[in-house]
């Protein structure tokens, strides 16, 4: 059979697995070539691994390749992500700390096996086909590549990479927690059956939105969102629940994930026409930044914009320069937490540690723009397509040698600042909800209508669905007190959205003003604003804008 018969037979098998959401034929293809992934894996003394998804890079690099050469390797990516850089290193963190705990899992201990998705759905779907086989076999059996039972899966990153995850972790039912993706369609138990989260559904959000709006009397609001499940589904339901409220969505477009400046300027243009001066804008950070710049570009100011929780604390937006454009943006975001031993963990990082730790070679590479001498990192380059449409080094090798004496602590840097965790608390939310489901698989800890129907299983050797019925109901209390506990969706349904204001701090930074708070539960919500709440509105007489 040619290479290019088995591409397809595979692509089809994979297409009926991930329907949808398989980018194109290229991706499925992928799977044949041989791995070329990057990450990290502790295996050894442990009995059970657990997988993990992060996006540490922001990109593939788009392969211009002949077809023959297809065949040989995945894509290799590009754009390293600070902030996925620290999401990973927190998993390991969570990991380290649980096995250091008596109280839970005390006669096991857990390794883990982490990869690059590199923020893109083929990636995504590449490393859990690399977790579940193994790399070797053709179907699962779950002993990964390490000879270990992998047991779970903490990933993986955003909405549409977790979809695609999921999708295939689901044939398996092997459980995944994801602790950032947000879409309400992942609340689907017959679709994602054995998909858990940390992070509330969106549909609470959007909820969220609606109130906002009308509690400050808008009407007339546009919507711009990303080209991705996040994006996509956020607005659908946003356009539901506005229209249920009797209230108009002016315009709704979608920001192209490949850049494309027609599609781009069709965005701007339906803002520039518009008489709506709200705008919600629904996307991550990572999609929303060559947005940010047309915007800057086209000089439209005096627009209030309501951030998703995606991009409403991020060091990519949050720029002072683009404050005439965005500050006074309100939003919401998922509450703040301290997290012990943390900052001192994320500190311990260094290449001379490990001349394979490709990863902390190019974060090094990448944060002092030097080069580590004699190094192996497959790549180091960041050539984002810019504004015209043409290919933009944002990044390239320095010339400069690293000298292993740059100082973090001289660093101003997204790894690093753990002023805002968030998401990152999030990483940490479901490790734990992880490892608290296994302890209670270790003890056959199972509800009371649980007990007839369902047998105690034995670590290690027990299949992942044997896992799945100890998530239901699971209830974990937080090192700062609060109380996480997951419906018969997966989700949690309780909890809060700090609501935050942009302001411009003493010294020209951007400042994330609480403003007030979303407090939610399954049965009720309020809007908490306080009247004295000081809101900084971008309109020219600093008033609170009227929508049209
Ligand atoms: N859910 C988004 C991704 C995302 C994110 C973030 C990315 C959320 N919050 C913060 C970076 C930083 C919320 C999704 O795709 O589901």
């Amino acid at each position: 059979m040619t290479s290019r018969n088995k591409c397809l037979i595979l692509g089809l098998t994979v297409f009926l697995w991930v329907g949808v959401h398989a980018q194109s034929y290229i991706d499925t293809c992928r799977l044949l070539r041989k791995f070329n992934l990057t990450g990290y894996v502790e295996a050894e003394n442990h009995s059970m691994i657990i997988g993990g998804l992060f996006p540490i890079h922001t990109r593939t690099i788009p392969i211009n390749n002949s077809d023959t050469e297809l065949e040989f390797e995945s894509a290799m990516c590009e754009g390293f992500n600070f902030r996925g850089f620290r999401w990973m290193k927190t998993m390991i963190h969570t990991i380290k700390e649980i096995n250091e705990r008596k109280d839970i899992l005390p006669n096991h201990t857990l390794g883990y096996q982490i990869f690059d998705t590199c923020f893109s759905v083929s990636k995504a779907m590449e490393t859990a086909m690399t977790l579940l086989t193994g790399q070797e076999e053709k179907k699962p059996n779950y002993r990964n590549s390490t000879g270990k039972y992998l047991v779970g899966i903490i990933g993986s990153g955003g909405s549409s990479l977790s979809v695609t995850a999921a999708r295939i972790f689901g044939l398996y039912y092997m459980p995944q927690v994801g602790y950032t993706s947000s879409s309400a369609i992942l609340s689907d138990k017959f679709q994602f059956p054995s998909f858990y989260r940390s992070i509330p559904s969106d549909k609470i959000q959007i909820e969220a939105m609606v109130t906002l709006i009308i509690h400050f009397g808008w009407v007339w609001v546009g919507a711009i969102a990303s080209e991705d499940d996040y994006g996509k589904y956020g607005v659908k339901s946003f356009r539901e629940k506005m229209e249920t409220a009797n209230l108009c969505v002016a315009f709704s477009e979608t920001i192209p994930k490949v850049y494309s400046n027609e599609r781009m300027q069709k965005a701007v243009k339906a803002i520039k026409s518009s008489s709506a001066k709200v705008i919600v804008l629904y996307t991550s950070d990572i999609d929303l930044s060559p947005f940010v710049l047309e915007v800057i570009h086209h000089n439209i100011t005096h627009r209030t914009w309501i951030a998703s929780e995606a991009w409403i604390t991020s060091a990519l937006i949050a720029k002072p320069e683009y404050f005439p454009y965005f500050g006074g943006t309100i939003g919401f975001a998922i509450p703040r937490s301290v997290i012990p031993g943390l900052k001192e963990f994320l500190y311990d990082v260094h290449p001379s540690k490990d001349p394979n730790d490709v990863l902390t070679i190019e974060f090094w590479q990448t944060a002092f723009n030097c080069t580590w001498p004699n190094n192996s990192v497959p790549y180091n380059v960041d050539h984002r397509v810019n504004m015209t449409g043409k290919e933009d080094r944002l990044y390239d090798m320095s010339d400069q040698l690293c000298t292993g004496e740059e100082k973090l602590e001289d660093l101003k840097n997204t790894y690093l600042d753990t002023s805002q965790l968030r998401i990152t608390n999030n990483v940490r939310q479901a490790v734990y909800l992880m490892a608290h489901a296994l302890d209670h698989l270790s003890n056959c800890d199972l509800l009371e209508e649980q007990r007839n129907n369902t047998a105690c299983s034995h670590i290690p050797d027990f299949e992942p669905k044997e896992l799945l019925p100890y998530f239901k109901k699971l209830k974990i209390t937080t090192h700062d007190g609060a109380e996480i506990e997951l419906n018969g969706n997966g989700d949690v349904d309780s909890g809060y959205y700090d609501i935050l204001n942009w302001h411009m701090g003493d010294a020209g930074e951007i400042t994330f003003v609480k403003v007030g708070e979303y407090i939610f539960n399954s049965t009720k919500y309020e809007l908490v604003l306080p009247k004295n709440s000081s809101l900084f509105w971008n309109t020219e007489s600093s008033r609170l804008p009227d929508s049209v």
